[in-house]
């Protein structure tokens, strides 16, 4: 923990400097570049799952920091509009066009991404996914925010604190597509096998799209659907915001209990007055960071990416790449009222 905060801190500057100094436009695209050397810069791309989202706003910053830190490196961040897999393709499509050295994608779909992802390695480019896995054929390595298993198990825990194992609960989830999202509701329902809690019932899991309005509708209509839910588990950053939204406005704040996946800044009002009591999250500045930095480090020919490798990523230090071709970043974090106000300052 001393550590996330120690680079929190640090990247605390930085974000201040990056927001300054690059608004983030409503448009597809958004650049930056350090000078260029003679060899021109190395050109990474970083494929949000979509924009007008704050949290791939935060891994934008730590993108951009990597990029700095680097030097000779241009950050091209897109993503289409609502997250889907293809606006992500006709993006990539694009990419492969403009000869760009690595993509980092945050992936809509793990297999509707995998064609598209061999056409640009096989023209060159260095593809890997972060945040949201493309199947192992699409991409030479995956960033992972955290154990997905852990995140799965936390995210049970957390509930079942918040409604001493019993009731009813929901999940109100990002895209039915969304390989994160859904490796971890399938860690959360395998927990929940578990004999303490035998008491909490899973009755639906929705799907809001990582869109405020569609998520808080879906968030209405559980409420009206189940009238004996106790809680709302939203493992996403949109959902959860929303769903903590809908909760104040139908007047069910600590009548149905919710934790999720949320980003501090988003969140700190509904953690201080209790529709949320507590929720995890990562840092995605790192994340940001770390995509970008191993981005170029496979572009430039510093990394191979193979599994073993121990790939010395700046200010995260070494981060080593699994069997499975996953390098794991770090562990959840728990945000309550107690933490709450200095995170939501950082991101
Ligand atoms: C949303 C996105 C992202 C996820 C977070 C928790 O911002 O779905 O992929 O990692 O939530």
């Amino acid at each position: 923990m001393r550590r996330l905060v120690i680079r929190a801190l640090s990247v605390f500057a930085a974000m201040m400097f990056v927001t300054a100094t690059f608004a983030f436009a409503n448009g597809q695209q958004q650049s930056s570049s350090s000078q260029s050397k003679s060899s021109g810069p190395v050109k990474i791309a970083i494929r949000l799952k979509n924009l007008g989202t704050p949290f791939f706003d935060a891994v934008n910053v730590g993108a951009k920091e990597a990029a700095k830190q680097l030097g000779n490196v241009d950050i091209i961040s897109q993503g289409p509009s609502p997250p889907t897999a293809e606006g992500q393709i006709s993006i990539i499509q694009s990419l492969i066009a403009q000869k760009v050295g690595a993509i980092a994608i945050s992936a809509n779909d793990q297999n509707a991404l995998v064609p598209i992802a061999k056409k640009a390695m096989a023209a060159g480019i260095k593809v890997i996914s972060f945040d949201s896995a493309i199947a192992p054929a699409g991409r030479i390595l995956n960033i992972a925010d955290s154990s997905s298993p852990l995140i799965g198990q936390t995210q049970i825990e957390l509930m079942g604190k918040l409604i001493n194992n019993q009731g009813e609960i929901a999940i109100l989830s990002a895209s039915s597509t969304a390989t994160n999202q859904n490796t971890w509701i399938k860690y959360m329902k395998q927990e929940l096998q578990k004999p303490q809690y035998s008491g909490m019932k899973l009755v639906s899991v929705v799907y809001g799209n990582d869109l405020a309005d569609q998520s808080y509708r879906q968030a209405m209509g559980l409420f009206k659907k189940y009238p004996n839910l106790k809680g709302i588990i939203s493992p996403t950053t949109v959902g959860i915001a929303a769903t903590a939204k809908a909760l104040e406005d139908a007047g069910l704040a600590g009548k149905i209990q919710l934790t999720g996946l949320g980003l501090p800044s988003q969140m700190a009002k509904y953690i201080e007055d209790g529709t949320c009591k507590a929720m995890e999250l990562w840092n995605p500045i790192d994340l940001g960071y770390t995509a970008a930095y191993v981005s170029w480090g496979l572009a430039t020919g510093k990394f191979t990416g193979k599994p073993g490798e121990t790939m010395h990523v700046g200010r995260m230090g070494d981060i080593t790449i699994q069997s499975d071709g996953t390098a794991v970043m770090g562990k959840p974090f728990v945000f309550d009222k107690s933490n709450i106000a200095k995170y939501s300052k950082l991101f």
